[in-house]
């Protein structure tokens, strides 16, 4: 749950600085004099945005995030939620699963993000949707998000789709704004402020601190700036009127737990590295550890010749007595598309679903393991399905990245 205890830092930034001024008098809005070209796709989607949620003032929405939501999903849900307000639409942000990244719970807790989880799978815990009459995905296209079966169920319809990920096959929705070469959506949601959708005021602590919260995700998902492009700066140019640098730095300096960098130290006994490609199965971990696969994936992609890696390990979920395997994959190759890769490796479930995809530079994947979850209190037979599956998934990487020597599975 949030935590209204912590009192607000004192922001940093400066009230005095000047709107800049365009230097086109023809006055696009979102032309700054950094830019050599306005925006106009930002533009044009700007004006179809303010039209929807014109058409939908006063209702109330649902902002669903995937299971486990990344810094740029929960500050991106928390500006279309302040957006909306100025349309007179309610917002509740949900996610599923858990924030198990300590990044992700400082940002919430430091920040009163408004974010709460459901627990959908609890037969305990039931929510009436009888009085949501849209739903809106952020940063995501439904695809990872086990809520997404109860939104169908009531009926809710999609109004809303605000998201980087490569397009999704079969996503409708009234209002559709993907943009896969975008680094994050941290960087559109902010277009749309800079498009005047709301404006933010820096004597309003709920203004720098989700502006705090879209400089961590649009930093975060751009590897802290290392792979932003132009719009991203602009959009972090803008944020930086507003944001506070110190709460962000508290974000960062959580720290890691000791579940983490075992999970880190046994990633880097287990890689093997090939063309430039380092995979490494970590075994078996506890849901609330599962964002050790991503932080092991981003720490192996800065060894020496590794543009590449991919991290692994089965998840149990004790709730639901359910295994998973878990991967994650983060690339500094500009070429590799991750969605692609990743879609080509394990392929689709038997109802035609992909097992995973990703955005630029990063991905991830889930396998469901069905009637071989549980039963691990004998180790043997622990032993021998962490095999089974370390194997396999080496054997479909490998298809990939070494396809002559596909069904070699030891190094
Ligand atoms: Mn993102």
């Amino acid at each position: 749950m949030v935590s209204t205890s912590l009192k607000s830092l004192p922001s940093e930034t400066d009230a005095s600085i000047a709107p800049v001024k365009s230097t086109q008098s023809s006055g696009s809005r979102l032309t700054h004099p950094l830019a050599s070209v306005p925006n106009p796709i930002a533009e044009e989607k700007s004006d179809a945005f303010r039209k929807v949620l014109e058409d939908h003032r006063g209702e109330s929405q649902l902002v669903i995030l995937q299971d486990f939501p990344d810094p740029d999903a929960l500050s991106s849900a928390w500006a279309y939620q302040l957006i909306a307000k100025q349309f007179d639409i309610q917002c509740e942000i949900l996610y599923a699963g858990t924030l198990s990244h300590q990044e992700n719970i400082a940002l919430v807790k430091l920040t009163n993000l408004p974010v709460q989880r459901w627990a959908c799978q609890s037969p305990k815990i039931k929510k009436d949707l009888s009085g949501y009459h849209g739903c809106v995905l952020i940063d995501n296209q439904g695809t990872t998000s086990q809520l997404m079966p109860f939104i169908r169920e009531a009926s809710i319809p999609i109004t809303v789709v605000i998201d980087h990920h490569s397009i999704q096959e079969g996503i409708e929705a009234e209002f559709l704004d993907v943009r896969p070469y975008a680094r994050a959506t941290a960087t559109i949601m902010t277009q749309y402020l800079q498009a005047g959708l709301l404006k933010f005021d820096n004597s309003v602590n709920e203004h720098i601190k989700c502006a705090t919260a879209l400089m961590h995700g649009l930093r975060s998902d751009t590897n802290y700036l290392r792979q932003a492009q132009e719009e991203d700066f602009l959009s972090a140019a803008y944020l930086s009127r507003f944001y506070d640098s110190q709460l962000l730095n508290m974000v960062l300096q959580s720290s890691r737990s000791k579940q983490v960098m075992d999970v880190i130290e046994s990633a880097l006994k287990n890689r093997s590295v090939y063309n430039n490609v380092t995979i490494a199965g970590v075994g078996f971990l506890r849901y609330d550890n599962r964002d050790a696969i991503p932080q092991a994936a981003d720490f192996l992609v800065t060894e020496d010749n590794v543009h590449t890696a991919v991290v692994y390990g089965i998840v149990h979920d004790e709730d639901q007595d359910l295994e998973l395997v878990v991967g994650s994959l983060r690339t500094s190759k500009l070429t590799l598309d991750p969605d692609e890769f990743i879609k080509e490796a394990f392929g689709q479930d038997t109802q035609g679903r992909f097992f995973g995809g990703g955005r630029s530079l990063a991905g991830g994947f889930e396998i469901p393991m069905g009637f071989l979850s549980g039963l691990n209190e004998n180790p043997d037979f622990a032993k021998l399905k962490w095999s089974v599956y370390d194997t396999q998934i080496k054997q479909k990487l490998l298809r990939l990245v070494n396809p002559e020597n596909s069904l070699r599975t030891n190094d």
